[in-house]
């Protein structure tokens, strides 16, 4: 028997600051909504699918930065997409800044979550990899500043068992990382989700600007094909307050081969029909990783952080 997961990458055009989130909400229940009518199992949106991408701004207000982080989820504004899901009986990933009291500690972690066709959030990631920078860095033409408001994750790069398949996430610069992919390879994963919000220009390194697309796709693709996985990629895009985000919105097959893409930088469902069992022929070859790795030889990766040049 073919295991079958119909999945819909519902890529967001940009969401400015003003926008409520009952109309963002509402965009989401859209993209939901056409997915069903397209017979989709599964609908992944982008990282901070719920807000603009605040961390542009440097903001010294706690209550002003807090007023982009969710305390409950569903909230009585999420409530409509966990309805509208459930009621067509479709799972899905939303990234969104989480702000969570522990222990009597406030904690914020740019988060996603997981919720399955029967609407039970069955998995929950925080971002690992934060990039950008802690401090106002007015040189910039906008902030990154992920490593101020956000805490590193806590939850490691888990696999969990939902929908029948063996299901990983990440988010955004995380793909970026051979490891997020090959810890969750390791898992013997077999589709990862991951939302995605890339300004186009890289303040730091702007030679890189017109490279965007090309490195997003190199790194979700190779991701994909070293691990044997589905890998869905998608996008927050179009320009948010003045700064554009790119888009390529992709549903990658565990080949490596892109199986459908997102065309323009606005809100548009891309839907590609995923066979789960895909990525055993490589998993049983090439990548056969029980026959093949040499951990042995890896020590480093996890015993050193940075790079080291050799000695003369
Ligand atoms: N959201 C996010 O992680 N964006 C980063 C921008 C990198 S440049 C600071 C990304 O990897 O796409």
């Amino acid at each position: 028997m073919t295991r079958v997961l119909t999945v819909g990458a519902a890529q967001l055009g940009p969401i400015q600051r003003s926008d409520t989130r009952a109309a963002v909400v509402k965009r989401l229940v859209d993209l939901l909504e056409q997915a069903a009518a397209h017979g989709c199992n599964l609908v992944v949106f982008p990282e901070l699918a719920l807000t603009t991408f605040f961390p542009r701004w440097w903001m010294t207000d706690q209550d002003e930065i807090d007023s982009f982080f969710e305390r409950e989820m569903p909230s009585r504004e999420t409530a409509p997409l966990f309805e509208a899901a459930q009621r067509h009986g479709i799972g899905f990933y939303l990234g969104f800044a989480e702000l969570v009291v522990e222990a009597g500690s406030v904690r914020r972690f740019n988060t996603s979550i997981f919720v399955d066709a029967r609407g039970r959030i069955a998995g929950r990631y925080r971002k690992i990899h934060l990039p950008g920078h802690a401090e106002h860095e007015p040189w910039r033409a906008f902030q990154h500043l992920e490593k101020r408001y956000f805490e590193v994750g806590d939850l490691g790069f888990g696999v969990f068992r939902s929908m029948g398949a063996n299901m990983g996430m990440c988010i955004c610069n995380d793909r970026r990382w051979p490891e997020t992919y090959r810890v969750m390879g390791l898992q013997d994963v077999e589709m990862v989700l991951l939302g995605y919000n890339t300004p186009r220009h890289n303040p730091p390194a702007p030679d890189h600007d017109r490279l965007s697309e090309f490195h997003n796709q190199l790194c979700m693709q190779g991701g994909a094909y070293a691990n044997a996985t589905w890998v869905v990629g998608v996008a927050k895009a179009g320009v948010e307050e003045g700064c554009e985000l790119i888009g390529g919105s992709s549903i990658i097959a565990p080949s490596g081969q892109i199986v459908a893409q997102a065309l323009t930088q606005d809100d548009e469902l891309v839907v590609a029909r995923c066979d789960l069992d895909m990525g055993l022929s490589y998993k049983r070859s090439t990548f056969n990783l029980a026959r093949h790795r040499e951990p042995e030889h890896y020590r480093m990766i996890v015993e050193r952080r940075g790079a080291v040049p050799p000695k003369d």
